[in-house]
């Protein structure tokens, strides 16, 4: 099924469905189909618009994972959903080998938090003719919270993402194609969170559909004086309605019930 992406639908809200055995707050539940079939249906009944699958790790510290192991763990789960219900599918992954299989198999958008920089990636999303989440980071997982910097945060996550929607029309990649996402924890202190998460007008205003991550990240837990991963619901929320407030497009998450409520309140305010 094609997302909608028109702006009377926004916020969507994309429900996380990790199947790394070590993701940092649902891990390891959901590499078995049949698991993962049962938490899609439920995500849907609580009001999922798509789901993002992901078969590598981009925690902080995490380790480099082969195509093949990707693959394996992808597909499948894709498959077995796609033979289950018709909910968009978005694939989390940087190889264009991965983005192949998986809009093959039934994907609908690619989520890249390379922003297609690795080699062919560009060339596989045009093709696919799929939307493509294009996402910020500075530096590679493994080590990209060990010192973040930046002279000017919000000006050169925009400049970098704008530099990459350049890349991408270059090869073919039509604009009504592209979402934007400043990356929050990829490369970033709490502070430069916040500062972007203030200045996300500023992504808003480009025109592209912009896609916010939050839900749970350690930024919440800084901010509530180290709380725990599972202790980070009350705050994942009151980011969401704030990023939907602000005119994000697509909301990623894990509480997906209690995300859809309290997008509820923020859609009507908005209508009023
Ligand atoms: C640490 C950092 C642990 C990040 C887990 C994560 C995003 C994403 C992820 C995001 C897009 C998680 C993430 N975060 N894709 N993939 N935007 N587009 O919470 O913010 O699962 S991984």
């Amino acid at each position: 099924m094609a997302i909608d992406l028109s702006p009377e639908q926004w916020p969507l809200i994309m429900g996380i469905l990790n199947v790394t055995p070590d993701s940092f707050s649902d891990g390891g539940h959901f590499n078995q189909p049949s698991a993962a079939i049962e938490r899609v249906r439920r995500m849907i009944e609580e009001g999922a618009d798509m789901i993002d699958i992901g078969g590598e790790s981009t925690r902080p510290g995490a380790p480099a994972v082969s195509q093949e192991d990707e693959l394996a763990r992808v597909i499948p789960v894709i498959e077995a959903i796609r033979r289950d219900s018709p909910i968009p599918i978005s694939v989390d992954t940087s190889k264009p080998a991965v983005m192949r299989a998986a809009v093959a198999a039934g994907a609908s958008l690619i989520n890249d938090v390379r922003a297609l920089q690795e080699p062919g990636a560009p060339e596989a999303a045009a093709e696919l003719g799929v939307p493509i989440c294009l996402m910020h980071m500075q530096g590679q997982p493994r080590t990209m919270q060990a010192n973040p910097h930046y002279e000017d945060v919000v000006e050169e996550v925009l400049a970098f993402l704008l530099q990459r929607i350049e890349a991408c029309q270059g090869v073919g990649i039509t604009p009504d194609k592209v979402i934007l996402d400043p990356g929050f924890g990829f490369g970033k202190t709490a502070g430069h969170n916040l500062t972007l998460f203030r200045e996300l007008g500023r992504f808003v205003e480009t025109g592209y559909p912009v896609l916010v991550g939050v839900s749970r990240k350690s930024l919440i837990g800084k901010l509530l004086g180290e709380r725990p991963v599972e202790e980070r619901l009350a705050g994942s929320l009151a980011l969401a309605t704030l990023a939907g407030w602000l005119g994000a497009a697509i909301l990623r998450v894990h509480d997906v019930r209690e995300t859809a409520d309290a997008l509820a309140m923020c859609r009507a305010v908005q209508q009023a």
